[in-house]
């Protein structure tokens, strides 16, 4: 797919049904809505990806895999475009929310599975390199981006890129998808961070069972067990991931940020660890403008309007 205008890309992410209306304003003012500064773009989706969609709109961003006819899997072109989005994401005052999902009727197929053949027909692919290259960079900058990442999980989501939904901070899925860890299938093992996450999220015997088994786990299943955030019905998927988006673009994103370390640092620090870290980072929080602003709302019962600072 070649280069496209940004109103043939809008169509494609609604038509995917995730993004903002393009015509929505941000509600504002003390309904404890969003608060867009004046240089954060109301809309701004851009010309020059082919793999994936980009779009901002008050400060929600969203970045959708887009190569629908191959299930979305990740190429090196799409990991590099995932790049510059993040690029984008993480310049000040562009985005206080992400959202990364799917076209289609999957989220990811993970790896795409033809680079790894050579034209003479021969398997050769350092997935090692692959993973230190593009994979584990993703997980890593997605973990750092001070802000709430949402991965709305549209449909399949498998192998690595299974767990790279898991690697966002919160994972709302449609009933019809499924979490397949399908590295068995092919011979290898879970990666992209799925080592951890599904041991700690779910424990050693079920994280176990399906990296052996690679037998798909309903959406449904995984919020049961604590895999993810919320399944939702998929009707309702676009709708719940925007006004989940809308609430965080709205709230007090430095201490999401704050929260966010707090709580990964939390699954594998002791009690201690986590005590010392909980001063450091509430101290940091306690000098917040948002802070400031939320005691000043609760007192003067109304609701806060928060800037993010
Ligand atoms: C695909 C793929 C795909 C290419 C569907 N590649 N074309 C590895 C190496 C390096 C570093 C990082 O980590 C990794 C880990 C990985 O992520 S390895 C890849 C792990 N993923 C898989 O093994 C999943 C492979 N795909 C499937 O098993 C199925 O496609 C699932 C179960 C996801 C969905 O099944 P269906 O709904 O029946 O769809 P489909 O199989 O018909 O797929 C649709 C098309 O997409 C099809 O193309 P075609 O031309 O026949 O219509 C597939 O060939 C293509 N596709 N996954 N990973």
């Amino acid at each position: 797919m070649l280069l496209v205008g940004w109103r043939w890309e809008w169509d494609i992410v609604r038509s995917a049904g995730l993004a903002g209306s393009i015509s929505a304003g941000a509600e504002r003012g003390p309904a404890g809505a969003a608060m867009i500064q004046d240089n954060m773009p109301r809309q701004g989706p851009m010309m020059d990806f082919s793999t994936i969609l980009w779009d901002v709109t008050d400060g929600v961003a969203t970045i959708t895999l887009n190569r629908p006819e191959r299930l979305n899997s990740f190429t090196e072109t799409m990991h590099a475009e995932l790049r510059v989005a993040l690029d984008r994401v993480e310049t000040p005052g562009v985005a206080r929310v992400l959202i990364l999902t799917g076209a289609g009727r999957g989220f990811s197929a993970g790896q795409d599975l033809s680079d790894a053949m050579d034209t003479s027909g021969a398997i050769h692919f350092d997935a090692g390199s692959s993973l230190e290259k593009n994979y584990n960079v993703m997980l890593t900058r997605l973990r750092a981006l001070p802000m709430p990442v949402i991965a709305a999980v549209n449909g399949v989501a498998a192998g690595a890129a299974a767990n790279l939904a898991l690697g966002c901070d919160l994972v709302i899925a449609a009933r019809s998808a499924s979490f397949l860890q399908a590295f068995a299938r092919i011979g290898l093992i879970p990666d992209a961070g799925g080592t951890h996450s599904l041991v700690h999220r779910i424990g050693l015997q079920r994280a176990m069972g399906l990296a052996m088994l690679a037998e798909p786990l309903p959406a449904e299943t995984a919020a049961q067990w604590g895999l993810i955030w919320k399944c939702v019905d998929d009707d309702r998927l676009a709708d719940e991931v925007q006004t989940l988006a809308r609430k965080l673009a709205s709230g007090p994103t430095h201490a999401y940020a704050l929260m966010k370390r707090a709580i990964y640092a939390g699954a594998d620090n002791n009690f201690e660890q986590q005590l010392a870290l909980e001063v450091v980072l509430q101290r940091e929080a306690g000098m917040s403008a948002d802070f400031r602003e939320g005691v000043a709302a609760f007192l003067g019962k109304r609701p806060p309007v928060f800037t993010g600072k």
